[in-house]
């Protein structure tokens, strides 16, 4: 096995059960008998949490895209610093709930900041770190906006329109077919039995194959 912990990441639209997946991959890895870290973003510190709050809630509904870009790079500057590189510099392995591509997808795709933009600051804040293996649940816009509205009331995202949530998605299956060796493609829409079969499949071959150092 490598000695540096592996890093995997759930991204999707809203709703599209990266939540409720994420205890499927967690006890895939505690099953390999591998100490996991998992977390989200934005989030997963104090600060990054407060900075969550500060952009999921209402009080500044009129944020410019750029602060949004931005605010989101604070608070991944922050959880890289103070937990995911520790945690993967001492072996552990991470699971997060959203990362850069989510970055890519919402305000690339969705708000129309360019790329090169993104990828600038990526390049900053996180060197070389990249995930290793992403998991993108994906279903139509409308189905994951009909179960996220079932869970909680919206939040500034929930409240753009479809059409914003179709460039996400679209924006997140691009990625997935610019680097399929890293993102894998889940069938976000059929019942939940089945969509946690799959992905434990996928995250068990993960592991062997980072085991036999192909991964
Ligand atoms: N953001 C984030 C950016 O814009 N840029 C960034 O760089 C980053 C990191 C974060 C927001 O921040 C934005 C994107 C987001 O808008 P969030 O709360 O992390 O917000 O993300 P959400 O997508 O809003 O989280 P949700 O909880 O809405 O979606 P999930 O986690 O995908 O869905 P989940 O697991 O909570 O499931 C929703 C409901 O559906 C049911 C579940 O039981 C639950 O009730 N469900 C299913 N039902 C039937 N069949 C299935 N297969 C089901 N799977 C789940």
């Amino acid at each position: 096995m490598n000695d540096r912990g592996a890093f995997i990441t759930i991204e999707g639209i809203e709703g599209a059960g990266k939540t409720t997946c994420m205890g499927v991959v967690a006890e895939r890895i505690a099953a390999a008998g591998i100490g996991l870290l998992q977390t989200r973003e934005p989030g997963g510190t104090p600060l990054g949490e407060d900075l969550r709050a500060l952009l999921l809630g209402h009080r500044h509904e009129g944020v410019s895209s750029d602060t949004e870009l931005l605010l989101m790079f604070a608070a991944r500057a922050e959880h890289l610093a103070a937990r995911i590189r520790p945690a993967l510099d001492a072996g552990d392995w991470v699971l997060c709930d959203r990362f850069t591509d989510a970055t890519y997808a919402y305000q690339g795709a969705g708000r129309g900041i360019p790329e090169a933009r993104i990828a600038a600051l990526e390049e900053w804040v996180q060197g070389d770190l990249r995930p290793d293996l992403t998991l993108l649940m994906d279903l139509p816009v409308t189905l994951g906006l009909e179960r996220a509205g079932k869970r909680s009331a919206p939040d500034r995202f929930e409240r753009e329109a479809q059409a914003f949530f179709e460039r996400v998605r679209e924006g997140y299956l691009r990625i997935a077919r610019e680097q399929p060796q890293r993102v894998r493609v889940v069938d976000a829409a059929r019942p939940l039995a089945e969509v946690s079969a799959e992905i434990a499949r996928l995250v068990d071959d993960f592991i062997q194959a980072r085991r036999h150092g192909t991964a």
